[in-house]
């Protein structure tokens, strides 16, 4: 179902990403765009009206719980690909939110792109395989993050990018004392900055150690994604099981989200009761694996 081969594995567990093409089906991606673009106030059809929408960096839009994102969510074919990936089916599901970056001229100040970053402290992830089934280059930690393309999206349209000159050669950087802010945000200027495109329904998976942003929109369309990863269940977190649940049946955002306190979050989120299928029952940990 996942359509990967074993080839596809090993060159992701060593280049520390992957293009997945036609992974969700387009008429679901539609609804995800419109779910957003109802949220953020503007007509899919009117260019002008993105500028409602003048969030900087990656176009953050503060909604995790609607149907549609469910349904990317408890998509068969998403979890058969994360699950080949991490060599188990025992998963969940993150409560990941959209994106909707206007065209860079929109930005009456001018478009201000995020700075390469890693999510998380790379020397926790890096050189070690921290339990994972199958660890990827050198042993390190597979933690992956996602993202699927909602609609067609070439480089110039506001596309992921990434640095996978410093993912190859981490260690040698950590061997040296860095700053916080190195940390968190490396200097990539001797580095070649890599965009990757995608057609709509495309999912990309990359290694949490692969520095990371997104770049400049120059189309006069929006740029739209939803995030999405998943992480393998564990039995020893409890605690982070019963926040999976909580935030999937009463619609509460993430509280790493909270904390960022984008404008716009509503905290419940409105709209009907989530519907999950029994695979996504397992997925927001409401039923167990076994
Ligand atoms: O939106 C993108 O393409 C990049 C997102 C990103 O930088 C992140 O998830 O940390």
């Amino acid at each position: 179902m996942h359509g990967l081969t074993a080839a596809d594995r090993a060159r992701f567990l060593d280049d520390g990403f992957i293009v997945v093409s036609d992974v969700v089906p387009a008429a679901l991606c539609a609804r995800v765009v419109a779910a957003t673009c109802e949220f953020v106030g503007v007509d899919e059809g009117d260019v002008e009206s993105f500028a409602r929408y003048r969030a900087q960096g990656h176009g953050i839009v503060p909604l995790h719980h609607h149907q549609a994102l469910w349904d990317v969510r408890q998509l068969p074919r998403l979890h058969a690909i994360f699950a080949f990936l991490y060599g188990t089916e025992r998963l969940w599901v993150s409560h990941d939110r959209v994106s909707f970056k206007i065209p860079a001229r929109l930005h009456p100040d001018g478009f201000r792109m995020d700075a390469v970053h890693w999510d998380g402290d790379p020397r926790a992830l890096a050189g070690s395989d921290r339990g994972n089934p199958g660890a990827a280059r050198g042993g390190r930690s597979l933690a992956m993050q996602g993202l699927v393309y909602l609609t067609d999206t070439p480089a110039e349209k506001g596309a992921f990018a990434m640095v996978p000159g410093l993912y190859r050669t981490l260690e040698d950087w950590l061997s040296v004392p860095r700053t916080d802010m190195e940390l968190r945000r490396p200097d990539v200027s001797d580095y070649e900055l890599v965009p990757v495109p995608g057609r709509q329904g495309s999912l990309v998976v990359w290694n949490r150690l692969m520095p990371h942003t997104s770049l400049a929109n120059e189309t006069d369309q929006p740029r739209l994604v939803q995030y999405v990863t998943m992480t393998p269940a564990r039995s020893d977190a409890a605690v982070e099981r019963e926040a999976l649940v909580r935030g999937c049946v009463e619609k509460r955002p993430p509280a790493w989200a909270l904390r960022q306190r984008v404008s716009g979050q509503l905290d419940p989120e409105p709209g009907p009761p989530v519907e999950l299928t029994a695979l996504g029952r397992k997925l927001t940990g409401l039923e167990d694996w076994d």
